[in-house]
């Protein structure tokens, strides 16, 4: 009863009771080099065709498979003119806004955070909304949520009063994606992730990175440091069900879709110490120690596992890995590129 008063609430604000599902036909991705985008890109491209997969670049280098398997262009959301240009060129009518600065760099950088994750974000409605693209995707994050939010099986509709900046740009950007749904009939999506874990490029500035470093560190030098106490626990997603969430969430009919930009997506929550234990079951000589530094706080912060049940019940979500297969391929990939 509740789920259809908002419904029939949001559809009353934003006029689109006729509003179709538009055709994805042609995708910037701006952020490609990063841990998300340098494996998004090559997933996107086998869904729709190389050639209509744009990957965006700004001043970091992409792996080479994303120069070898379509086009690639330098592009920068700050720049509205630039990003106008690139999605005239290339014919662009979805943009997936990767391009972002997380959690630890942008407590370092707090100014350099809000511009490039809202005004950055900003240019990029703005550019949907002119140009009457078919879609844009804003993934969110756990950073949304504060130390008031009840931490475990975080709900969908609750406080949202985060300490850091990356947080308070994620709040305001579910809410401008949302407005811009209701107010001009844009079709923001987005998604709340977890810690993202994965092989192909390691993140960067971020709290949860800790649970990609341990990895590499484990398969190089059989010990890590840890950033946060081994009892930090954090939801936590590996890359496969992350990028099947992005396409599955940018795919789903609108009309199924209560909420827009803000779905909760859980996968599996575990503390550094459980990851360890996991690791060592692959390599029996390794030892975790811990020093934390300001992370610890962000992380103290942040839920430990989330309610996904609206993003289960209107896109489908459902993920595949639990902490033991996602450690067993971990390592098998690492191994083969590290040793
Ligand atoms: C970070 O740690 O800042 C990110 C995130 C959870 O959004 N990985």
């Amino acid at each position: 009863m509740q789920i259809l008063m908002r419904q029939d609430f949001l559809r009353g604000l934003k006029g689109e009771a006729n509003m179709t599902t538009k055709p994805i036909k042609r995708i910037l991705v701006t952020g490609s080099a990063g841990q998300i985008g340098s494996e998004l890109v090559p997933y996107l491209r086998n869904i729709y065709g190389n050639d209509n997969v744009v990957a965006g670049i700004n001043r970091t280098k992409p792996p080479a498979i994303i120069y070898e398997t379509g086009p690639v262009v330098t592009v920068n959301i700050n720049d509205r003119a630039d990003l106008d240009k690139v999605v005239d060129e290339y014919n662009i009518d979805t943009i997936i806004n990767l391009a972002a600065i997380l959690s630890a760099t942008g407590e370092k950088n707090p100014m350099l955070c809000w511009d490039v994750n809202m005004n950055g974000f900003h240019n990029v409605l703005e550019c949907a909304r002119e140009k009457d693209l078919s879609r844009v995707i804003n993934p969110s994050s756990i950073a949304a949520f504060g130390p008031e939010t009840p931490r475990d099986n975080t709900p969908q509709e609750t406080v949202l009063k985060p300490r850091t900046m990356y947080g308070v740009t994620k709040v305001a950007g579910e809410l401008l994606g949302d407005y811009y749904f209701r107010k001009f009939g844009v079709d923001v999506r987005g998604l709340r992730y977890p810690g993202i874990i994965s092989s192909e490029t390691p993140p960067g500035g971020g709290t949860t990175d800790y649970a990609v470093a341990i990895y590499y560190e484990a398969i190089k030098n059989r010990r890590y440091e840890c950033f946060v106490r081994e009892d930090t626990i954090l939801p936590m997603m590996y890359m496969p069900d992350a990028l099947k969430a992005l396409v599955d969430l940018m795919e789903a009919p609108i009309e199924n879709l209560i909420h827009h930009s803000d779905f909760n997506v859980g996968s599996m929550s575990f503390s550094a110490g459980e990851l360890a234990d996991e690791i060592k079951k692959h390599i029996p000589d390794f030892e975790i120690t811990c020093k934390p530094d300001f992370r610890q706080a962000i992380a103290d912060s942040w839920p430990k596992s989330l309610d996904d049940s609206a993003a289960r019940k209107e896109w489908g979500w459902s993920p595949t890995y639990d902490i033991s297969s996602m450690t067993k391929d971990m390592i098998e990939k690492l191994s083969k590129k590290l040793l």
